[in-house]
């Protein structure tokens, strides 16, 4: 048994996520987790709300409310749909946190006395009618370049060509829309990040076999082309405040508070459980030694988490824990396009589980994760794969099999038969999947690990087609007794293993056969290859129950009304 630290990129605070977000971060963090616990490891696994920066501040504004109470109603949203997906988090913290505060201002003294931060004097927009100074990107005007008019202060949308505030034609501000801008002097706070890059450079050159190529290419990109020191603090009031005189009404730029919020949120959980589970033994020095930490994000957080996070951390001379993994996911399309909060563009994951129940969707995204390349939901592909792989594949071979048996024998599993040379052939091909399976998700592979899954349940069906118990019932009941019971033992399997993928279903799976649960062979673990091989955990004489229908189909009617009302082009 290993223990394992497992965090997900903290989902932004201003709005419900929508499935482009969930691929690449919390849903498969979760499997992974999941698959890690029932192999009897012990899993941390963290997630939190990333709540400062101006973009919060800005909508908690047009929403009519404080920032706080933006923030705190927004969490609770969020939190309530990842239930809903049954996302598995230990803890869901918060990155406006008091144990956040106080480790920000920590990694900023230490950082301060190590000689790594530095102040600067800048020339930045103010806006004297917003009463502040303005960021970058909330300056807007024309673009010098192209003419487009809404181009942001700090790069052109339409061009894509990097701006400064100041080359635009006519700017004005995001805030408030004044056209009175002027440029002043203000001090901020540097990371010297050019001081810790060698040391960076040399960290990532360990995990360049290790790694995905995704991850390390883009760490290698930032390091190469040289890492520049950074701004980070900003003008705000809603934030980690600087202590440090002159600062106030600054506050701690947000991508600098908010991976320390992986180590805030395990304190807050710390903190909640009264000390129980000490939050140092994940995070510091010896006491976390034996811990494996492995973080998941899209490939635009990539850089923040190979370069600038563990340049943070090592900048303390503090022995924090490093990532030991950094799995990367390229982005899910919706049509071509890219799923955008801000141009709601997309299917947000509160309308996804309007349409169906949270397996539907994990299963398709695992199926389809963009690892190796971006991927594209649509919803034709979605609508035959839930049909033909959960729907037939795995709900209707379970129903068959129980609704059948029922008929025919009662509602215990039928005695009599002896396996023969099918079944044990059936067997050895089902520990070989299972063995790629397991393969795939300890590799983190999730793709492979969808079709893995697949492949068993088809080999179920396969099984049963070639059996065919409804023939052999005529002539030999008791053969067609064997292959009821070696199908049953096979979704006995199918209840331990499509856990991490379809939790849901794999506990209406377990009510299946409720007398065995907390038998030797529990149904909370995962199987070895030669009790998978075996097909006998489930006996003849066991109680079983029929579940309902487990999935239902995507009729082209839901086809035709969803595509018209999440727009599909
Ligand atoms: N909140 C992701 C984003 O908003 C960002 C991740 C933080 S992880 C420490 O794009
Ligand atoms: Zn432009």
């Amino acid at each position: 048994m290993a223990r394992y630290l497992i965090t997900s990129a903290l989902p932004y605070i201003n709005g419900i996520k929508h499935l482009g977000n969930l691929v690449g971060s919390m849903l498969p963090a979760d499997v992974y987790s999941r698959y890690l616990r029932l192999r009897g490891h012990e899993v941390l696994y963290i997630c939190a709300t990333d709540e400062h920066g101006t973009p919060a501040e800005l909508a908690a504004k047009e929403a009519g409310l404080s920032v706080e109470e933006f923030c705190r109603r927004q969490h609770d949203l969020q939190a309530e749909v990842y239930r809903g997906f049954a996302l598995s988090f230990d803890y869901f913290g918060r990155s406006s946190s008091a144990q956040n505060r106080e480790l920000t201002q920590h990694f900023g003294r230490r950082l301060t006395e190590n000689g790594l931060i530095e102040e600067r004097s800048i020339q930045q927009v103010y806006s004297p009618a917003d009463g502040r100074f303005l960021p970058d990107r909330y300056v807007i005007g024309t673009c010098p370049h192209c003419g487009y008019d809404r181009a942001r202060g700090d790069q052109c949308e339409n061009c894509t060509r990097l701006l400064d505030p100041t080359d635009l034609i006519e700017p004005r501000s995001a805030v408030s829309g004044s056209t009175e801008l002027e440029v002043r002097e203000t001090r901020h706070l540097y990371l010297r990040q050019s001081q810790l890059a060698e040391r960076v450079r040399a960290w990532i050159e360990t995990k360049q076999d290790s790694w995905p190529v995704l991850t390390t290419s883009i760490a290698m990109k930032w390091l190469n082309e040289g890492l520049e020191d950074r701004g980070i603090t900003r003008d705000l009031d809603w934030g980690v405040p600087v202590e440090r005189e002159g600062y106030e009404g600054k506050v701690y730029y947000v991508w600098f508070d908010a991976p320390i919020e992986y180590i805030g949120a395990t304190k807050e959980l710390s903190d909640s459980t009264g000390g129980e589970i000490d939050w140092r033994s994940w995070w510091r020095g010896e006491a976390a030694e034996d811990v494996t930490y492995v973080q998941f994000m899209a490939k635009d957080n990539i850089p923040f988490h190979s370069v600038m996070f563990p340049a943070m951390q090592m900048g303390t001379g503090e022995d924090w824990k490093l990532a030991d993994y950094i799995k990367g996911f390229n982005w899910l399309n919706y049509y071509g396009g890219k799923f955008s909060t801000s141009q709601n563009y997309g299917i947000f994951l509160d309308q996804a589980l309007e349409l169906l129940p949270a397996d539907y969707w994990r299963y398709f995204l695992m199926a389809n994760a963009p690892e190796s390349d971006d991927t594209s939901f649509t919803w034709e592909l979605f609508a035959a794969q839930v049909n033909k792989d959960l729907a037939d594949t795995l709900g209707n071979f379970v129903n068959r099999v129980l609704t059948f048996s029922r008929k025919r024998f009662g509602d215990q599993v039928p005695a009599g038969g002896q396996p023969g040379e099918v079944e044990a052939r059936l067997g050895e091909r089902v520990a070989a999947m299972l063995g790629d399976y397991s393969e795939a998700l300890d590799g983190m592979q999730f793709r492979k690990a969808a079709q893995a899954l697949r492949a068993l349940w088809s080999e179920a069906n396969g099984y049963l087609e070639q059996k065919a118990p409804w023939q052999e019932i005529k002539t030999d009941p008791e053969a067609a007794a064997l292959t009821l019971r070696t199908a049953m033992n096979l979704i006995q399997l199918f209840a331990q293993v499509s856990e991490p993928i379809v939790p849901d279903t794999a506990a209406r799976l377990r009510g299946v056969f409720p007398g065995l649960a907390g038998t030797e062979d529990g149904q909370r673990t995962w199987p070895t290859p030669e009790r998978a091989a075996a097909l006998d955990t489930v006996p003849a004489g066991a109680d079983f129950t029929v579940p309902e229908v487990l999935f239902r189909k995507i009729t082209d009617d839901d086809l035709a009304a969803w595509r018209d009302r999440f727009g599909a082009q």
